[in-house]
């Protein structure tokens, strides 16, 4: 990464108990006024943000690893990405796109259009979240083709509307009680190496997922078959090789829209700009979130300018969707990426992480698999000896690091996983010290 200024110290620091005392004060207020329903992984309640710290507001200054589930790439508080945003917001914070037009759209669009694998004619259009962005593209996909059966899979995570909930495999919390979720939605198995008995190959697990299709829908019947080229809340599954190749292949021959979702693995995160390139496959359509706008709300769905242009006019919108001030961050975020090359850092981020890990595994017998791609990367917690998942365990090396100063999430359909998603722009010290707490703590695990 080229040099790097940063705002805030980068330095784990405690001042207080996890949680200190104002925190616990917030806490109180929130249980009077927030819902239930909505969860915080950490306690803590955050005041200011940089690189690679989140300070708290007793004054803790923590390490981040997971960039607010893989947003804050270049950082929560970029100076190119908070001047964009100062600088469109004392201009306009709204027209609507579909009122009143404006330029940072259009720029933006033709950034996805350049940035995306592929080089044949692409159109854009733009959302605020994740989920939209995936309902979206269903309801091109499904336009497009006159057709309305949509393939997902075991592990997938979309959204929590309805239609993403119904794409979604896991039940609790994302699913239990909220139905009844949206029809025509097929779940196949997904290609997980680590817990594929069968020992499979990519094209022959996607050969299983095809003949599936083909005698339970019907190819004639399907709009869009939906993949993460790394499955994210499912537990960092990066698929065998081939295994996308071969659905992108019979998708192709059989006129089904084939939708990544990207809003997890896009821009940059994985080393390179999209994770279907890792995979060697240009998709119909990419959703996009997350990472593009430096923290600010912004989704998009680019693909096939055929796909997106066969939708009336009207057809496709909402009152926020490409909200200039988001445009605007997501200009200097995309800028900012390319002067600071963090696609390629990514790749450095795996390369001082990965191999100590996995020494890391050969020593202690809790961890059944390290994997994942760039700054996405993960580890797979099991009861030694065996590959039963291990959640408690997996939990508890979470809370060790966080009471350590180390934000480390977790993930996984069995909740097994711990998953690293710094941001890009972290320091290589920081990083190293934050590997070093949550060495500890899984070696100290392993010990128990
Ligand atoms: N597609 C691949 O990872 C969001 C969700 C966390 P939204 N993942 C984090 C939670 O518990 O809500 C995600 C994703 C993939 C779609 C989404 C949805 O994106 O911006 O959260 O709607």
């Amino acid at each position: 990464m080229t040099d790097f200024t940063y705002r805030l110290a980068q330095k784990r620091q405690l001042v207080t108990e996890l949680p200190g005392p104002r925190s616990l004060e917030w806490a109180r207020r929130r249980r009077a006024a927030v819902a239930a329903g909505v969860g915080s992984s950490v306690p803590v309640y955050a005041i200011d943000a940089d690189g690679g710290v989140i300070v708290d507001v007793d004054g803790n200054s923590l390490i981040d690893l997971g960039s607010g589930i893989a947003v804050t790439s270049v950082g929560a508080s970029h100076p190119s990405v908070a001047a964009a945003v100062a600088e469109q917001a004392a201009h306009f914070t709204h027209t609507c796109f579909m009122v009143t037009p404006y330029e940072g759209y259009v720029r933006v669009a033709e950034a996805l259009s350049e940035l995306t694998p592929g080089d044949h004619e692409k159109r854009s259009v733009l959302f605020n979240s994740g989920a939209e962005a995936v309902e979206n593209a269903v309801k091109i996909a499904r336009l497009a083709t006159g057709r309305s059966a949509i393939v997902t899979f075991d592990h997938a995570y979309h959204g929590r509307t309805n239609l993403t909930m119904a794409l979604t495999a896991k039940t609790m919390p994302y699913k239990a009680h909220f139905g009844p979720f949206a029809p025509e939605v097929y779940r196949m198995p997904a290609s997980y190496p680590y817990r594929d008995r069968h020992g499979l190959t990519g094209p022959q697990a996607a050969q299983q997922v095809i003949d599936q299709i083909e005698k339970q829908i019907g190819a004639d019947a399907v709009a869009a078959i939906i993949y993460e080229p790394i499955q994210g809340e499912g537990g960092f599954i990066v698929p065998a090789d081939g295994f996308l190749p071969t659905l992108v292949s019979w998708a192709k021959d059989n006129r089904v829209v084939f939708v990544a979702d990207e809003v997890q693995t896009g821009f940059a995160r994985t080393g390179e700009w999209f994770a279907s390139t890792h995979e060697g496959i240009v998709p119909d359509l990419i959703t996009m979130a997350k990472g593009i706008a430096g923290g600010m709300p912004l989704a998009a769905v680019t693909g096939r300018a055929d796909l997106l242009d066969s939708v009336h006019t009207g057809g496709l919108g909402g009152t926020y969707g490409g909200n200039p001030v988001a445009c605007a961050a997501a200009l200097a975020t995309i800028e900012t990426m390319r002067q600071l090359g963090l696609p390629a850092r990514a790749r450095e981020i795996e390369a001082l992480t990965k191999p100590r890990l996995r020494r890391l595994a050969d020593e202690i017998d809790i961890i059944g698999e390290v994997r994942g791609r760039g700054a996405m990367l993960a580890i797979e917690l099991v009861h030694p000896g065996t590959d039963a998942p291990d959640p408690f365990t997996t939990k508890a090396i979470a809370a060790q690091a966080l009471s350590e100063g180390v934000i480390a999430l977790t993930c996984g359909t069995y909740g097994n996983v711990i998953r690293l998603l710094p941001p890009l722009v972290i320091s290589d010290d920081l990083l190293d010290e934050a590997l070093g707490v949550l060495e500890t703590a899984l070696r100290s695990a392993a010990a128990r």
